[in-house]
């Protein structure tokens, strides 16, 4: 095969950086940003120059299929057909007694657009069940619900442009330094250039962000919208709002003038335990700027009221019109590589294709025409959220649950429950790349899939753009890539329901896959009509939307201050805040955060794999603030029990000033595979957010 270089996407977060893969016979031999694209014009972060030793060995990669022969067998090696046939007659079985919805599907915003694109139609086309829902849930959910409520649709408004362009950046629950590294860097650049920009960083901890930063507000946890609602009630007050701008493009702006009214800074920074002062220099700053951007992630998602605190921030944009011109809006980061390529697929409960919903029968007609099926295959009820879904399968509700590329035993919330939930279905099928996580030492059937580096498909970042991604070597062993093993058992799983009907899978080749993805978006407000894999090969990377006959796709949306709602007019919401769902008590004092570590990925399965990557922090902590630990005698390295009403893990601890009193942290990371627990969400709660189902992994009381 001889040394070639192949372009491509890194396989790590939402911020999309393009690589450029050396191979040489077969074999990944070195990985380098690709000076070309747009998001990150060469720069990698610690994991992306990583990526080629990560893939320069097999071992550890899932090489071949594995099943159970009776219940409580181990899993043994069997061929692809066995376990393909397997997969689709245990569905088959169980739709035929119990139903569609007693079959779910449990999948990824790690997969690629044209993967997720067939599972959806695996789920929602051939079986008639909503019950596909994905990691996404744990993470993109309250900002997408946001925005739906506030713009009538879901999607960023700004793009990376406005990085370099933002006078004020104001970063709301989330760590840019350790999460994005490589839009930071783009972020530093930009104020080197124009020292005036102002950064204001919103955080129980002190962070590596927040310790770059102008302005720290170290909130009490769960406390934002407080904190949002007190900075505009300074706004109003002063007469920092864009009065024009309401009275053209918003609807909704005098009830929630009436509802700050009452909170006051001064009311709003005890709420937060801040000092007033910062709350209205945050406020100075971010009505006063030309141009204001927010960037926000987990500490805002992840909580029981995250779809109002990403409301009462989007608030604050539409008020004073830092929306829909350079430098400005509230752009919501996405955390996996193709958590809005999962969103535009439809790939969730709750929703269908190209932003299409659910309860919507001409909506659901649309699809099931597009598809070729009756409309009366599309199923009008929604599907069951995360938690919801591994609640029915502890309840018995749902039978079998086909798991595809994430680690549910490790990263839900509430791990003794999810793992009685997984020993209780009757098949759980796990497709993964590698064979040892937490979740596929409870499969009974493994699929093992090729991965990055291995495999073709599209990807869309942050900032809606679409770039390929493509395979430099062959799979090792017999793995195949996701769509193949999704194609494999939809056209078994066809034969079985509806004998005789043409397939739906009939051709599934990766470029084919996203051309029907693209015609599904066609006159949505994210239309791709005019995209294909020969515009992507010619042009580079694109944004969306880019419908048929456009020259060039749209860096922004809502310039016109035209929104997507009915009448056209974005939405105030009069959000007040309200506690997490957990309160901290003598019995459970403190309140648990968790999050990210810099040079470590979810599980870890691949980057657990390179001694390099545990340089920066090399076992796992529960850090605690040294005041804390004094008071009850702690030093660093001591073990520790942290225990909730859930369940219990033993950490090392570790003080740490960079947090409040009152609270500890431990990174999500670590789990079964290095501990002996499933890791810190042994601990964690699974209360969810009422409008977006999102779960509130960051603020359970523990002691
Ligand atoms: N290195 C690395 N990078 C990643 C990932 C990874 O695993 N490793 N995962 C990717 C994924 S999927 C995601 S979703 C993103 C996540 O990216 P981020 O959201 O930036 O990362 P987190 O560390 O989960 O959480 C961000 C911060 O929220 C803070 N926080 C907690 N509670 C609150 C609160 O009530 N209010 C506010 N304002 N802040 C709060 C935490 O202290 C934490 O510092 O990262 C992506 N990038
Ligand atoms: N306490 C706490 N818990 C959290 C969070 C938190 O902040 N705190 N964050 C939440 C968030 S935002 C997220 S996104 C989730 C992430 O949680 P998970 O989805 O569990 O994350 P990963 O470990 O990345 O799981 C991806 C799996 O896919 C496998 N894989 C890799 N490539 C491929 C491929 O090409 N095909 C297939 N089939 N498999 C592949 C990997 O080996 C890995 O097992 O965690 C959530 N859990
Ligand atoms: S910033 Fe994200 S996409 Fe870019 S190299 Fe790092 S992990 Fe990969
Ligand atoms: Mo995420």
């Amino acid at each position: 095969m001889g040394r070639t270089e192949t372009r491509s996407t890194c396989c790590y977060c939402g911020t999309g950086c393009g690589v450029l893969i050396a191979s040489e016979d077969g074999r990944i031999t070195g990985v380098r940003g690709d000076p070309e694209h747009p998001a990150n014009f060469g720069r990698l972060c610690s994991k992306g120059l990583n990526l080629a030793a990560s893939a320069a060995s097999d071992s550890g990669r899932a090489l071949y299929p594995e099943m159970r022969l009776t219940r409580d067998a181990p899993r043994q090696r069997v061929g692809w057909d066995e376990a393909l046939d397997s997969v689709a007659e245990s569905f088959a079985r169980i739709i035929h007694q119990h139903g569609p919805d007693a079959v779910a599907f449990y999948v990824s915003g790690q997969l690629l657009t044209e993967d997720y694109y067939l599972f959806n139609k695996l789920a929602k086309g051939v079986v008639g069940t909503n019950n596909i829902d994905t990691n996404s849930r744990l993470c993109m959910s309250s900002a997408v619900t946001a925005y739906k409520k506030a713009f009538g649709a879901d999607g960023p408004p700004s793009c990376y442009a406005d990085l370099e362009q933002a006078d004020c950046v104001l970063f709301a629950g989330s760590n840019l330094a350790y999460a994005h590294p490589v839009l930071l860097r783009r972020l530093e650049e930009a104020r080197a250039a124009r020292p005036d920009t102002r950064w204001i960083v919103i955080d129980p901890r002190r962070t590596d962000t927040a310790a770059m930063a102008d302005l720290h507000l170290q909130i009490q946890p769960g406390t934002d919208v407080a904190l949002f609602n007190g900075m505009l009630h300074h706004l109003i007050w002063e007469g920092l709002v864009a009065a024009d701008y309401i009275s053209a493009h918003t609807e909704g702006f005098a009830e929630l003038k009436q509802m700050v009214r009452n909170t006051t800074p001064n009311m709003a920074a005890e709420i937060c335990g801040i000092r007033e002062e910062d709350l209205i220099q945050a406020a100075e700053w971010f009505g006063r700027s030309p141009a204001s951007l927010s960037l926000y992630c987990m500490g805002l998602n992840q909580s029981s009221h995250g779809t109002d605190k990403n409301l009462a921030l989007i608030n604050l944009h539409l008020a004073t019109g830092q929306i829909g011109k350079p430098g400005a809006g509230p752009f919501s980061l996405t955390g996996q590589p193709n958590a809005m390529g999962g969103r535009e697929v439809g790939g969730m409960a709750t929703m269908l294709a190209a932003h299409r919903d659910i309860d919507n029968a001409a909506h659901r007609a649309e699809v099931a025409a597009h598809w070729g099926v009756p409309a009366e295959r599309l199923s009008a009820t929604p599907g069951l959220p995360a938690i919801a879904m591994f609640d029915a399968l502890q309840q018995g509700r749902i039978k079998a649950i086909w798991i595809a590329c994430s680690n549910p035993a490790h990263s839900l919330p509430n791990l003794p429950q999810v793992r009685a939930a997984l020993a209780k279905a009757e098949l759980v099928v796990v497709q993964d790349a590698f064979a040892h996580t937490d979740t596929t030492a409870l499969a009974d059937i493994l699929l093992p899939a090729a991965t990055w580096g291995e495999k073709e498909g599209t990807v869309t970042n942050s900032e809606r753009r679409i770039s390929r991604v493509r395979a430099a070597v062959p799979p090792p062993g017999e793995a195949q890539s996701d769509g193949w093993i999704v194609s494999q058992i939809a056209r078994r799983l066809e034969a079985l329901l509806y004998p005789g009907a043409a397939s739906l899978f009939a051709d599934t080749e990766v470029a084919s896959v996203f051309d029907e993805h693209c015609a599904l978006t066609a006159g949505r407000d994210l239309d791709i009509s005019g995209l294909s894999y020969a515009v992507l090969d010619s042009a580079g990377p694109q944004q969306w939307p880019r419908p048929a006959g456009a020259v060039q796709a749209q860096a922004r949306r809502y310039v016109d201050g035209v929104f997507a709602t009915a009448n056209g007019r974005a939405r105030f919401h009069a959000v007040r805040y309200q506690p997490p769902a957990e309160n901290v008590s003598a019995h459970y004092p403190f309140r648990l955060l968790t999050g990210r570590l810099r040079d470590q990925w979810h599980g870890m399965s691949r980057t657990g794999r390179l001694p390099q990557l545990f340089a920066h922090r090399p076992e796992p902590a529960l850090e605690m603030h040294p005041d804390d630990a004094e008071r009850r005698g702690l030093q660093t390295g001591d073990l520790v029990r942290i225990s909730s009403k859930r369940g219990q893990l033993v950490l090392p601890l570790a003080t740490s000033r960079e947090l409040p009193g009152g609270t500890v942290f431990a990174a999500m990371h670590w789990n079964g595979q290095f501990l002996n627990s499933g890791g810190i969400n042994e601990t964690s709660q699974p209360q969810v957010d009422g409008q977006s189902f999102q779960p509130e992994l960051k603020h359970a009381a523990s002691r």
